[in-house]
């Protein structure tokens, strides 16, 4: 949803055209939803560090599983917005966003966003804690 781009779903590069019948408008680095592989493996106890890059022209609702972060900085700003834990933060149109969490909860974890008809259309990923 930011001017078309190639991506995967399901294993296969989807064409403009296809969106209609998979339902998949959203990706993470040029896959949509659910991917074989996570996003990333941490091991247990790693601090994470997240830069989320909103290439869209739409606000989202980030949401990750079994942790709670710390927003560390939104574009060029460092921030400190007072409520130190969060599980979801909003990240704008255009707008890069960094979070940071310690990785101690072991298992699969979904990051996707929180509009949840965004997270049906591909807005969904995982990582894993090992
Ligand atoms: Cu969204």
């Amino acid at each position: 949803m930011g001017g078309f781009v190639d991506f995967t779903y399901n294993g296969k590069r989807l064409e403009g055209e296809d969106t209609p019948h998979t339902k998949q408008a959203w990706a993470f680095n040029g896959v949509a939803n659910l991917s074989e592989k996570p996003l990333f493996q941490a091991k247990s106890g790693e601090t994470i560090v997240i830069e989320t890059v909103n290439q869209t022209g739409w606000v989202h609702a980030m949401h990750i599983h079994g942790h709670h972060f710390r927003i560390i900085s939104r574009g060029d700003s460092l921030v400190d917005e007072g409520k130190p834990w969060r599980d979801t933060f909003l990240v704008g149109p255009e707008q890069t966003t960094k979070i940071a969490f310690v990785a101690d909860n072991p298992g699969k974890r979904l990051y996707h966003c929180h509009m949840l008809e965004h997270a049906a259309a591909g807005m969904t990923t995982w990582f894993e804690v090992i």
